[in-house]
């Protein structure tokens, strides 16, 4: 070990305080530089985030996508200079989406210097799809934690699924910290009680209990007993009442591991800031620079050379080297030898992982998927969503989910021999039941994703509005994540407008990234869901109609397959010469079909196109959309149950959208389709409008 600029050998104690102000000093000269951040959690939290990376986690620097790797995640994401700091001093290696390593550091020195500057791989928060080596997006609260349960699920349902006598293939854990933030949130609630529920023991969310957050004392707004809470929820709750104890820290982290059937809370103690003489333990030291005096006096309490920036002592480097590196090595070859024989002893299964973590289909995937035939009273969009679900969950054996408790009405239940349910005690179980509990479903189906899972969380469209943080960070992560909304319009009738979304999907449309697809009839659905399992980088929403939806005749339609390109021409005007467009998604589509053939009637050229996803459609070449939406076609009708936002896109300023301005109202289906004017006259009364022909 290298020992240049230092007198004497330094003793491990003396190396743990020297690479725990590194930490701290990295992350205050970052946020000095930058002119904003947060270093005050990272000067406090310093030693627990040392003590968990470099004494116990199970992780290799050299591939930090190895799949037995301890997770780490920094739930309250905006002290990510932590986990910068922490990726930096392990040398942690980068990884590209294709999975390859590619030898260059995942976070350089130079990266913090230009800490939350444009490009940098230490940007304001940690994200998942930027830096190798973050587990997953954090930042906004409560996030973390709730994804950690996914990510907890999934390590029980591996583990199950594939590990053997003697071939302990997944058994890792999952490191969360958190703050007073996290712990307030909605979301962390419904998590832990879900995690405390499930009984995740390889589950450990470490409290960060300072009494600070950003208006100043939590004593303002936040004084609940959360141990009392967390035992309530059934956790082992565990005190650390000084976090600059290392040793205590990593007692309470042993207890955590012998824990068996309960996951844990570490309520760690921590004064904000610490280490500096004036900002210590107060709400200035959460989200500004220390500024230079302060900085020079906060270096001068951790014995540190005032006028140094940036600085990493010789040694330190070396001291990750020989703890977390020497040991995540260690691990990961005993693993890779392990899994070795696994493969010779256990060669579909080890397949099957090798996919996963590829983000691939196994062969087969799609065979026996249901072909509806032509039926004028046809099948709800959720009827033949639950059969196409039961289907790929039995070709897909990572293939799972559940609803937030409404599996019988979203349809969601895989209701085959063995499917089972995800219990503590049945830990192979498909169908997991999350509860009335739609926030911490949609971040929990995350960390599914983030495992390599493949999975699904169900619930009705309107309360996506309940799911939309985790959505959004869906596909700000670029994961595969599928969300089955059923009940996607007005449908359930006397539910009324608390039940009956309008601005949903154009809210969700507007989510970078995010695929929405309305399908129209049960075809659609079959085509929506092979479109949406091939994607391995963005998410997708399926907006499924409660009532039945008449199966179109194929023979006189075009084929469903045209949903993979989002929109396409469903019926065409004689000779592929229209006058008119007729545009639907969904429920709607039936409408125009009815629309065109009495246009049709009386002789006016009409064109249906069926548009069930726009962001497919959009990144389809201009030929074709053009071919599906000819540019000279000025008289174009849309029509959809929801808010007319954004159709204007599609039908030009001289188009008409027939949709919701308002909200709904209770009533049967019918009536209130007469009320709102979703009835063929009144499309067919717009394009003979368009056209002046009345
Ligand atoms: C959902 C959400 N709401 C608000 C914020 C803004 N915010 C960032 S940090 C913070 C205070 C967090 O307090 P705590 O978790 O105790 O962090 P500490 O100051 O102790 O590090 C707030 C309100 C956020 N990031 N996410
Ligand atoms: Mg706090």
């Amino acid at each position: 070990m290298s020992t240049t600029n230092v007198a004497a050998p330094m003793t491990g104690a003396e190396l743990d305080q020297l690479s725990i102000n590194t930490i701290r000093t990295l992350s205050i000269d970052a946020v000095e530089r930058a002119k904003s951040g947060h270093p005050g959690t990272p000067m406090a939290l310093a030693p627990a985030v040392y003590t968990i990376w470099n004494r116990v986690m199970r992780f290799d620097p050299q591939d930090p996508i190895w799949p037995n790797r301890d997770r780490f995640v920094l739930s309250n994401g905006h002290a990510s200079m932590l986990l910068w700091s922490v990726l930096h001093l392990t040398g942690t290696c980068a990884v590209n989406p294709d999975y390859e390593r590619l030898g260059q550091p995942s976070v350089s020195l130079d990266d913090i210097r230009r800490f939350r500057q444009i490009g940098s791989k230490a940007p304001g928060h940690p994200e998942y799809h930027w830096v190798s080596g973050v587990e997953t997006t954090t930042g906004p609260l409560g996030q973390g934690v709730a994804t950690s349960v996914g990510m907890a699920i999934a390590q029980k349902w591996l583990a199950d699924r594939y590990n053997r006598p003697g071939f302990a293939i997944f058994d890792y854990d999952i490191y969360v910290v958190c703050g007073d933030g996290c712990l307030m949130e909605g979301v962390a609630s419904e998590a832990a009680s879900l995690t405390g529920h499930l009984g995740l023991d390889n589950l450990c969310w470490i409290y960060d209990n300072n009494h600070i957050t950003i208006e100043g004392q939590t004593s303002l707004a936040f004084t609940e007993d959360v141990a009392t809470r967390f035992l309530a929820y059934g956790w082992n709750v565990l005190r650390v009442g000084d976090a600059n104890d290392l040793e205590r820290i990593e007692h309470a982290l042993g207890v955590f591991r012998a824990t068996k059937g309960r996951p844990t809370l570490i309520i760690l103690d921590s004064h904000i800031g610490y280490g500096a003489p004036h900002k210590h333990d107060t709400a200035a030291a959460h989200g500004e620079p220390l500024g230079e005096e302060e900085v020079r006096l906060t270096k001068r309490s951790y014995g540190w050379p005032e006028e140094a920036q940036f600085l990493v002592p010789d040694g330190v480097r070396e001291h990750f080297a020989a703890g977390v590196g020497a040991r995540g090595a260690a691990a990961r070859s005993q693993w890779t030898a392990l899994f070795a024989s696994y493969r010779a002893a256990h060669p579909e299964f080890a397949a099957e992982i090798d996919q996963m973590q590829r983000r691939d289909l196994p062969a087969g995937w799609d065979r026996n998927l249901p072909v509806f035939p032509a039926d004028a009273k046809g099948i709800a969009g959720r009827e033949a969503s639950g059969k196409v679900l039961n289907v790929l969950a039995q070709n897909i054996p990572w293939f799972l989910g559940g609803s937030a408790d409404l599996g019988p009405s979203n349809k969601t239940t895989l209701t085959y021999e063995g499917a089972g349910s995800f219990q503590a005690g049945s830990p192979g179980g498909k169908n997991l039941h999350f509860g009335v509990r739609e926030h911490a479903m949609a971040a929990t189906v995350n960390g599914l994703s983030l495992s390599k899972l493949r999975a699904f969380g169900a619930t009705f469209f309107i309360f996506s509005d309940y799911a939309r943080p985790a959505i959004r960070l869906s596909a700000l992560m670029e994961l595969p994540t599928i969300f089955v909304f059923t009940h996607d319009a007005m449908g359930d009738g006397e539910d009324g407008p608390t039940h009956q979304p309008v601005e949903h999907l154009a809210s969700l449309r507007a989510i970078p990234g995010l695929v929405t697809l309305r399908p129209g009839d049960a075809n659609e659905v079959v085509e929506g869901y092979r479109y949406v399992m091939q994607l391995r980088h963005q998410p997708a929403v399926l907006a499924l109609s409660r009532q039945p939806l008449p199966t179109l005749d194929r023979r006189a339609f075009a084929p469903a397959a045209g949903v993979a390109r989002g929109a396409y021409v469903l019926a065409d005007a004689p000779g592929g010469n229209p006058e008119v467009l007729l545009i639907a998604s969904g429920s709607e589509l039936i409408l125009a079909v009815e629309a065109y053939e009495k246009l049709l009637a009386e002789g006016i050229r009409a064109r249906v196109v069926s548009m069930p996803s726009w962001e497919i459609f959009d990144q389809q070449t201009q030929e074709y959309r053009d071919s599906v939406l000819p540019p000279t076609v000025k008289a174009r009708v849309a029509v959809e149950q929801a808010s007319t936002f954004g159709w204007e896109r599609y039908v030009g300023s001289s188009g008409r959208v027939i949709g919701m301005t308002t909200f709904g109202a209770s009533a049967p289906l019918k009536s209130l389709q007469k009320k709102f004017g979703f009835e063929p006259e009144r499309v067919v009364t717009a394009a003979r409008q368009l056209l002046g022909r009345q």
